[in-house]
């Protein structure tokens, strides 16, 4: 059997973009990088998955519940779309998590419409490598990438579709080695395409 690649996109949403209540500096810059990624694993037939952060009104993430974060991507409000440049294929699989009271920062802790959750669907998919990108690089998306390799899955990094919140500075860069160090590889568009060929 060949490998079967899967393009997973962590909580690209206007909350976390310049402007949302919780917003990444230049964060929306990933969007058409992100779209390219689409494209190619829509060309070559793989899957394309999505998470998002589905907050109720009151959860102990955030500031007012004694939490770290402003409310942001309180689930059904416009703050919680998908960035309007997303170009999400019609048979996009949606996760969404952190819809308890949890802080739900892995897309492994979301389920789909369903009430699937994501390593019953990868297995099903028979996912052997996660090719992850969105948003945030030192919350969400690490988070999402170590439990993927903790549960055997070979993890790329798109380092050109990503960014991080910095609530410290040095986050990002802290966020990445320690991807880089439990084993996730970092790529960019050109490699994959590459790789792709
Ligand atoms: C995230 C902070 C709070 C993320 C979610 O998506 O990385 N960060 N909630
Ligand atoms: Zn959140």
């Amino acid at each position: 059997m060949g490998k079967e690649r899967l393009l997973l996109i962590i909580d690209v949403q206007k909350d976390f973009c310049p402007g949302g209540a919780l917003g990444i500096e230049n964060g929306d810059e990933i969007v058409p990088v992100l779209n390219a990624y689409i494209e190619l694993f829509m060309t070559k037939g793989y899957p394309v998955f999505v998470s998002r952060d589905w907050h109720p009104d009151e959860t102990p993430h955030f500031k007012s519940s004694g939490g770290d974060w402003p409310h942001h991507c309180v689930r059904e409000t416009a703050g919680a779309d998908f960035h309007p440049g997303l170009q999400l294929p019609s048979q996009t699989v949606i996760l969404s998590k952190g819809f308890g009271q949890e802080d739900g920062y892995s897309a492994f802790e979301g389920q789909d419409d369903n009430g699937k959750r994501l390593e019953s669907l990868l297995r099903t998919y028979g996912v052997s490598d996660l090719f992850v990108g969105g948003l945030a690089t030192d919350y969400c998306v690490k988070n999402t990438v170590l439990d993927a390799l903790a549960r055997g899955f070979t993890v790329n990094l798109l380092q050109d579709g990503v960014r991080g919140v910095e609530l410290q500075p040095g986050d990002t860069a802290k966020a990445v080695a320690q991807m880089q160090k439990e084993g996730a590889k970092l790529l960019t568009l050109d490699q994959v395409k590459g790789d792709f060929r």
